[in-house]
């Protein structure tokens, strides 16, 4: 079976026939394990939550498992194509996100702490920006806010609302949460601001709500999503601003360790994130540590 596992929508046709060919259809008797081929639907190769599931499968001795890289917006469709189909799914996912109000989900427990404890997401700036840009700095500095805000701009926008839109529409009705972000801080004249980011739906949110609130206030912003790694490399080398897309302590601790002599940290933005292995409630599974190797 394992041979045919590729990525995508067709995979899943073809493996639905290679199974019917040969007889070997998960049945409902199989473990957990089996049904998911022990396989974990991961998201895009450079984030934390790959790494710290790789981690997990050696923490847990889960040997012979892998993980499946694609991108955010491919494992959301898998894990939709799994609900509609009542199949079994493990996926790598994280908190605030959207899914958790749309399905009914669960994370795996984590006794080992693979995935790290509670998280916050930081704000950097390159050095020498508050210096350069105080106005925006003020504002990058005093931005704060909880899951649930998070979470309101990421539901629109899986409703089909453009991200800057969503946004827009945030920061319209949340006006007292964003006069705290800009109090004191100076007006801009046209001068640029560059936020860089990942596409992971939670970044998406948080860096198009700091450009509305930044493009509000007189300055001029762009946004530019990159890999993660180049993300770190932009700020630290002071090609990019900012960023407010920096999970702390554990999800990009490596990145934090290796350039945290470059860039300066304005500390959490957003407090009780959380990552981990997830999956629909209605799977069999309660913690990694039920799952089984491959033997
Ligand atoms: N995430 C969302 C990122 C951080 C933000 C959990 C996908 C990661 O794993 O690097």
């Amino acid at each position: 079976m394992k041979k045919w596992k590729t990525l995508g929508v067709a995979a899943g046709l073809a493996m639905t026939l290679v199974a019917a060919g040969c007889g070997s259809e998960s049945s409902s008797s199989d473990s957990i394990s089996e049904q998911v081929d022990y396989t974990v639907t991961g998201i895009e190769a450079g984030a934390g939550v790959m790494k710290a599931t790789e981690k997990a499968f050696d923490d847990y001795q889960l040997d012979g498992w892998e993980i499946m890289p694609s991108s955010s917006g491919v494992m959301t469709i898998a894990l939709d194509d799994a609900i509609e189909d009542k199949k079994p799914i493990i996926i790598t996912g994280w908190t605030p996100h959207w899914m958790f109000a749309k399905y009914d989900l669960k994370y795996l427990e984590d006794p080992k702490g693979s995935y790290g404890g509670a998280e916050a997401l930081h704000t950097l700036t390159r050095q020498g920006f508050a210096d350069d840009v105080p106005g925006a700095n003020k504002v990058l500095d005093q931005f704060n806010w909880g899951v649930e805000d998070m979470e309101e701009v990421m539901l629109e926008i899986n409703k089909g609302a453009e991200p800057a839109e969503a946004a827009r529409k945030w920061v319209d009705a949340h006006a007292d949460k964003v006069a705290d972000w800009t109090k004191e801080a100076e007006e801009g004249n046209r001068q640029e601001v560059s936020l860089v980011y990942v596409e992971w739906d939670s970044e998406v949110a948080s860096t198009n709500v700091l450009k509305v609130v930044l493009d509000d206030l007189g300055y001029k912003t762009e946004i530019t999503p990159l890999d993660n790694a180049i993300m770190w490399q932009a700020v630290a080398q002071g090609e990019a601003d900012a960023t407010a897309s920096a999970w702390l302590p554990t999800t990009h601790g490596d990145l934090y360790e290796q350039y945290k002599d470059q860039v300066v940290d304005l500390g959490a933005s957003l407090e009780g994130a959380r990552t981990g292995l997830v999956v629909p409630s209605y799977v069999d599974a309660d913690s990694i540590e039920d799952l089984e190797p491959v033997n």
